[in-house]
């Protein structure tokens, strides 16, 4: 009898439902629902309508249900880095997202308790001024945190409240990786940390790993995929088995670019944390990665300056086009600008480079700029890690820019397989069925 399951995957611009099925010894696929997912501004933040997800989650559900009655399990991946704060059973809203500036003052004052190259050493995650542990610590300072009885990442919160009964949920460890609140040797919470910021030490208990069930919905078991999008988007990559000796890297890229390796151990030393690179958790193993603004940039231009048009006709316009400038890609100033075009013209001018000109100028400074940035991380990762490397696996929506992974493959100096596949639904489904399989043992 074949068992279906459901993969619930959200991006910060996009989710979708997608129930699996082996047939054959393949994985077999289906979408039934896709959603639009984005920021609320509200009073001069930004914003997740946690309400309206969970709608959308319910509907996805009812959908995948009305053309595969006996779904088996269900499970959900998200972004990392964002939560919802519980008192008892209800959220403290808003939930912030991540790329509101709430964090601005939080920063220095974390890094005044626990100076960077410290809490590196610990936790061996790269600074985004998103982190997990910025947010809760701005949380602390606004007073967030008084009668707060619990927290859950943005996934488990959503899985919790299909399985109503439930106790709220432990943390997932792929998911609670990107806090940067996990010890890089014990991967567990470094109480420690805890304890220096003053957060409540009881909100941060022991970590749960994928394959945990939660509940139930509607007769569906609801379990822990790797709830970490990029984790699930890992698992979901045909690369070798094992991480010893593998000359293979991946790069999901998605709303971000995420590139790196598949490592037996964590890599937590100075130079590292100089290249900025981080350790975040897998599937028995650490995925070594950088965190780069990716396709964030070609969606914020398209919205200003092409909205509507499709992207194979942006893609020729940027391969046409000659302008020869180039930004940084991981330069803060990009993360949420008021105008991309403008804050990159700004940053063109401030290199001598003349304003690009057309919407091709624009999106070819994107690429090239995205492409020459892999190159460098390629680079710094054979010198961290001290291997050499062959092949880059690439999935997400960015592997059907073929105009983006010649250019990859021309600054990697790599062998580039692009595929194009739904890699994070599928990492999630085979953690799913990899968990059934083990329960009938
Ligand atoms: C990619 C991602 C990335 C995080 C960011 C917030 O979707 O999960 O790994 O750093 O979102």
């Amino acid at each position: 009898m074949t068992r279906y399951y459901l993969a619930i995957d959200i991006g910060a611009s996009s989710g979708r439902h997608i129930v699996g099925w082996q047939e054959e010894g393949a994985l077999r696929t289906e979408e039934v629902y896709r959603f639009k997912n984005g920021v609320t501004e509200a009073d001069g933040h930004l914003t997740w309508d946690v309400g309206r997800l969970e709608r959308e989650v319910r509907a996805g559900i009812d959908a995948a249900l009305e053309k595969y009655p006996g779904l088996e399990s269900l499970s959900i991946d998200t972004w990392g880095v964002d939560y919802v704060l519980l008192k008892e059973r209800e959220p403290v809203l808003p939930c912030y997202a991540y790329r509101d500036s709430r964090t601005e003052t939080a920063v220095p004052r974390v890094q005044g308790l626990l100076p960077f190259e410290e809490l590196y050493a610990r936790t061996g995650v790269q600074f985004q001024p998103f982190n997990t542990i910025y947010q809760l610590y701005a949380d602390k300072l606004a007073g967030r945190l008084e009668g707060v009885t619990g927290w859950l990442m943005m996934p488990e919160y959503l899985m919790w409240r299909l399985c109503e009964s439930a106790p709220p949920c432990g943390h997932e460890y792929t998911n609670a990786s990107t806090t940067g609140l996990l010890n890089a040797a014990t991967g567990e919470f470094d109480l420690e940390i805890i304890k220096r910021l003053g957060l409540p030490e009881s909100l941060f208990g022991e970590l749960c790993q994928p394959g945990t069930p939660l509940g139930e919905y509607k007769g569906i078991k609801v379990l822990l995929c790797p709830t970490h999008d990029t984790a699930s988007a890992v698992e979901g990559i045909p690369m070798e088995n094992g991480v010893e000796g593998t000359d293979q890297l991946f790069l999901s890229s998605g709303t971000w670019s995420l590139l790196g390796a598949k490592l037996p151990q964590a890599v937590t030393t100075p130079e590292s944390r100089r290249a900025n690179f981080s350790n975040e958790g897998g599937v028995g193993y650490i995925r070594y990665l950088k965190n780069i603004m990716g396709m964030w940039m070609a969606n914020n231009l398209r919205a200003e300056l092409c909205p509507g048009e499709d992207f194979p006709a942006i893609v020729r316009a940027a391969q046409e086009s000659a302008y020869p400038g180039l930004v940084d890609v991981t330069a803060q100033r990009f993360m949420a600008p008021g105008s991309m075009s403008g804050e990159m013209s700004a940053a063109l001018a401030e290199s001598g480079f003349d304003a690009p000109k057309t919407c091709g100028d624009y999106f070819r400074c994107a690429y090239r700029s995205l492409a020459k940035c892999y190159g460098e991380s390629v680079r710094e990762l054979e010198s961290l890690t001290g291997r050499k490397y062959a092949t880059l696996y690439i999935v997400g929506g960015g592997a059907k820019n073929d105009f983006l992974n010649r250019l990859t493959e021309e600054e990697t100096g790599l062998r580039v397989v692009a595929l194009p596949i739904e890699a994070t639904a599928l990492g999630n489904l085979k953690c799913q069925i990899r968990a059934e399989e083990e329960s009938q043992c």
